[in-house]
């Protein structure tokens, strides 16, 4: 029976013991791993918070700039024979006593006037960069316009290459109709050939005022056109 009993008190003493060093080891362990965690947690949260905001810049900068580099090239070639069957020339609206222009044509012979005489041998030519405003006699609402390169365009390039047509119901607050870059992607070099530019039905809209503005040509420092027409449904 004593014996039974002094088994018994070792096996008790064995099994507190056994028992204290796992709480131990547990103790420790969650100590030590609770550290390790946490610092680890703290070294990775503050990492991950450091990390967008290095790569939030970079995202931002290119969407910021990619309008300005983002290339504007015209829509497709659009069939100028089709654009007169199927709209309405109203260029005998433009009122030629309205017509102004920036920049001086190179000779008398070489005006802005000459874009509104209906004939492709006569031109306004002059250096870069010009603009040109007319008035309708009445407010129109434009779905499309057309220019015609001029007698040398296919020796020289002087088409314009990069413009913005512009619109106003006052001469003073404008809005704008069409944008154009990289224009040389559809228009050759070749000379008394029409080309034909829609209006976007977002930008349309009934203006009385004009203005052409002319920001690069084709092929230097040298702009010229010789016909300027304008369409409506
Ligand atoms: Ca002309």
């Amino acid at each position: 029976m004593k014996r039974l009993l002094s088994l018994s008190l070792a096996l008790l003493v064995v099994a507190t013991l056994v028992a204290s060093c796992a709480k131990d080891n547990t103790g420790g362990g969650d100590t030590t791993a609770g550290d390790t965690s946490s610092a680890a947690a703290e070294t990775t949260v503050a990492d991950t918070t450091k990390a967008p905001e290095t790569t939030k810049a970079p995202e931002t900068t290119p969407k910021e700039t990619e309008p300005e580099t983002e290339p504007n090239p015209p829509e497709d070639l659009i069939d100028y024979e089709s654009i007169v069957n199927t709209k309405k020339d109203v260029t005998n609206l433009v009122d030629i006593e309205s017509l102004e222009w920036d920049v001086e044509g190179f000779n008398d012979q070489e005006q802005a006037p000459n874009l509104f005489d209906g004939d492709t041998a006569t031109k306004y030519c002059c250096p870069l960069p010009p603009i040109f405003s007319f008035k309708t006699t009445e407010p129109v609402k434009l779905t499309a316009y057309a220019h015609a390169t001029a007698n040398d365009n296919s020796q020289y390039g002087r088409a314009p290459e990069e413009w913005i047509f512009w619109a106003s119901n006052d001469g003073e607050n404008w809005v704008q109709l069409d944008y154009v870059q990289q224009a040389s992607q559809i228009i050759e070099r070749v000379d008394y050939t029409y080309y034909a530019f829609l209006i976007d039905e977002d930008k349309q809209g009934e203006y009385q005022y004009y203005k052409f503005e002319v920001i690069e040509a084709e092929g230097g420092t040298t702009f010229q056109m010789s016909e300027f027409q304008i369409f409506t449904d």
